[in-house]
């Protein structure tokens, strides 16, 4: 059985890959014409791919937000049979709407990712993603029943439920928020099942920020591989990017979007290998086109080949979007940064939030640590050495001296949704 779901696509040659890209973008500049923002940009063609990158205007969810509903609509209304939406949380939400072409494409980009990872007909596949707006839900609902797995859409919530059906009917592949992955273990302990005993193989976890240590906690308390899914509505939803068996970095696919690593300072095309913004243009999308599209997310492109075949490139794991980032007095990080340190040693549970405080005018950091069990039920000289071990390693990390609260495991506030980690409380 081959390794691929579409093998030319997913191994053309660079130089044939940069080809289809030119035609595919000038295709798309031509679509962008009909679009009320475009307008008032130059839209002729271009030549290369670098005179595009050296020229054209950036778009971003400022833009989609201003031309809010139908400003960056290309197509008749009656072509349109799909809108999904971000929540939008200030300001109007962001619209996107999809043709039945676009929806076909973006199908097959889900079910191309979940190939990739391993997933097969015959497999029973649990989405645990919310459905609706929301595109986690049915962006990998419509993926998942093209390649055709046994696709059961629970959605998310009442993990006894998700138990339930895991055992039932010997869900093999789950579709989760790496968050709620961790949540859903302490049921699976509470309940007293050892979810290694169940039919579970692969977990597709993504949608928001994790540290590779989550991931590999993940894996180890299921028995499973976890694969890193990455993607954003503005340009469809889940289906941009995804890891290959070698679990070193997400591929983006390329015969979809052209990708860019900008400084988001300067707006400069940055190197393959150095760390800044990735921007997105959609090549094959119908109803609404973007083109440069600012993700606000950090990352970088791995300038290495992979050796599972496939030529599209890899970007790093994503460190946190560009308005993510704290500033305690004065010194710089991202809260993933706190978490790829704490979820490694040994005694930290399955929760944590970040906290913010002004005290004396000077910035506070308190980082609210779950532990596991045993620690909790265990000595407070125990707790105690948690506790120093968990401040001496940010502060060796952060150059910031933190207030490490130590909790009960299950007593922080959950998360209906992606993980809210971050409370900043400077404000009150
Ligand atoms: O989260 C689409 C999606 C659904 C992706 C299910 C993967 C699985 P939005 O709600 O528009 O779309 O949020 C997009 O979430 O710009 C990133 O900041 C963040 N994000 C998405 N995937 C990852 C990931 C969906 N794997 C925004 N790692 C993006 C880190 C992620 N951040």
């Amino acid at each position: 059985m081959t390794m691929y779901w579409e093998e030319t696509a997913e191994r053309m040659a660079r130089g044939e890959l940069n080809r289809y890209q030119l035609e595919l973008l000038n295709q798309t500049i031509e679509r962008a014409r009909k679009a009320q923002f475009y307008r008032s940009f130059d839209l002729s063609r271009v030549d290369s791919l670098a005179q595009f990158q050296a020229n054209f205007p950036f778009t971003c969810k400022q833009d989609l937000r201003d031309h809010f509903p139908y400003g960056f609509l290309t197509t008749d209304l009656t072509k349109v049979i799909r809108l999904h939406s971000s929540s939008g949380t200030t300001g109007n939400p962001t619209v996107v709407f999809h043709t039945e072409r676009d929806v076909a494409e973006w199908t097959n980009q889900v079910a191309r990712c979940l190939y990739m990872a391993g997933v097969r007909k015959g497999d029973v596949f649990q989405n645990t993603m919310g459905y609706g707006l929301f595109t986690g839900g049915l962006g990998f609902h419509y993926g998942a029943e093209k390649l055709g797995a046994l696709t059961i859409p629970i959605g998310p919530g009442n993990s006894t439920r998700q138990i339930w059906f895991m055992q039932t009917f010997g869900t093999s592949v789950v579709h989760i928020l790496p968050s709620y992955a961790l949540r859903l273990y302490t049921h699976f302990e509470a309940e007293g099942i050892d979810p290694k005993s169940l039919n579970l193989r692969i977990f597709i976890i993504g949608s928001e920020p994790h540290s590779a240590e989550m991931r590999d906690q993940i894996e180890e308390l299921y028995g499973v591989k976890a694969f890193n899914s990455y993607g954003l509505s503005e340009v469809c939803g889940p289906g941009v990017g995804f890891e290959c068996p070698a679990q070193n970095g997400i591929h983006l696919w390329e015969d979809y979007f052209l990708v860019e690593i900008i400084d988001p300072e300067t707006g400069k095309v940055l190197p393959a290998g150095e760390e800044g913004e990735l921007v997105l243009t959609t090549l094959k999308r119908e109803a609404m086109p973007l083109l440069r599209y600012r993700t606000g997310d950090l990352t970088r492109i791995i300038p290495e080949p992979c050796p599972c075949g496939r030529s599209h490139l890899r970007i790093d794991r994503i460190k946190g979007r560009a308005d993510d980032m704290l500033i305690i007095n004065g010194v710089n990080l991202f809260p993933v940064q706190i978490e790829r340190k704490i979820m490694g040693i040994p005694g930290v549970g399955k929760n944590y939030v970040i906290e913010i405080r002004k005290e004396n005018y000077m910035d506070r950091l308190y980082v609210k640590v779950e532990v596991d069990k045993e620690i909790f039920n265990g000595t407070l000289a125990g707790l105690t050495e948690l506790q120093r071990r968990i401040t001496d390693d940010l502060r060796a990390e952060l150059s910031v001296s933190p207030v490490v609260e130590l909790v009960e495991p299950s007593s922080l506030p959950v998360w209906e949704g992606k993980a809210k980690r971050v409370i900043d409380r400077r404000g009150e």
